[in-house]
């Protein structure tokens, strides 16, 4: 850096929306960097290559502001041309439409719904049934086999299409709506044993391999090890979102309390809500 140039923000600054965008950049993501719903826009962004920044929000620390932006306080939430859009598939929908170029959506109204029918079937019961067995904690027969139903109709569907990817030749929107999770599959397996290697879901894991040596995922993945980390403190309630940031150590497992109440599932609604 010469004497003249300013430094970058770091991601983890918590620029407010009336904030300028960074330099050269058209948009913002609001994000943490271990969420999955988060990546979806990321991963949008990077291969539309759209010059966006990125601030990471601490969910456990959340400013008045960002309900204004997000009534649920979650991220991501985009920031646009003065507007803002949240719900990671209705963000990444909006990105789509916003850059048209290049398109990630199939022009086939037909293809294109059926890509739309399996993300959706991925968010509305392949992303629960994953929660649940990550929370179980261990190979747990009956959250397994849920896990497993909803991958086994993902391969049934890639073994119709005859596809390297879902969306066809080459990764498109609903590979990168469904993926975020497949990344997360090494951090289940070392949380619950669960070996999605061991499936009968060819297509899938030719899928995984695929998508892993694309430049896009490689852009937006995660170090797998904070992913473990992030993912042991989550399933016992007591989540760190501010694993990872700039200048901070890794969280000590030895410092994580083992009895705790909120074994099965969501954060407790005053943890998420609004700060009073
Ligand atoms: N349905 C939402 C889910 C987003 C979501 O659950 N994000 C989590 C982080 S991965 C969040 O912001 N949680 C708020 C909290 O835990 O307080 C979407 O698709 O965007």
């Amino acid at each position: 850096m010469t004497s003249k140039e300013q430094p970058v923000p770091s991601s983890d600054e918590l620029r407010t929306p009336d904030a300028p965008l960074l330099p050269g950049q058209v948009c913002r993501i609001y994000s943490m960097r271990m969420c999955p719903y988060a990546q979806r826009a990321r991963l949008i962004a990077a291969a539309k290559g759209i010059s966006h920044d990125i601030v990471n929000i601490d969910l456990n620390n959340k400013p008045d502001w960002f309900f204004d932006l997000n009534p649920y306080g979650e991220v991501p939430v985009v920031l646009h041309k003065g507007g803002h859009v949240y719900e990671s598939l209705i963000a990444a929908e909006y990105l789509e439409e916003a850059f048209p170029e290049p398109k990630l959506f199939s022009e086939d109204p037909m293809v294109k719904a059926y890509e739309r029918i399996y993300y959706n079937h991925w968010t509305k019961k392949g992303i629960p049934a994953f929660y649940s067995l990550l929370k179980a904690g261990y190979p747990d027969p009956e959250q397994t086999k849920r896990l497993i139903d909803h991958i086994s109709a993902l391969e049934e569907y890639m073994v119709k299409l005859n596809k390297p990817y879902f969306h066809g030749e080459t990764p498109g929107f609903s590979d990168y709506m469904i993926w975020p999770w497949f990344e997360r599959m090494p951090m289940l397996m070392d949380i619950t044993e669960f070996n999605l290697s061991a499936l009968s879901c060819p297509c899938i894991i030719a899928w995984v391999d695929h998508m892993w040596k694309n430049p896009v995922v490689q852009h937006c993945k995660i170090e797998p090890e904070l992913l473990t980390q992030h993912y042991a403190l989550y399933r016992k309630g007591r989540p760190d979102f501010t694993i990872g940031a700039d200048g901070k150590a890794a969280p000590s497992q030895a410092a994580v309390p083992e009895a705790l109440e909120n074994l099965d599932g969501l954060r407790e609604a005053h943890t998420r809500d609004r700060q009073k």
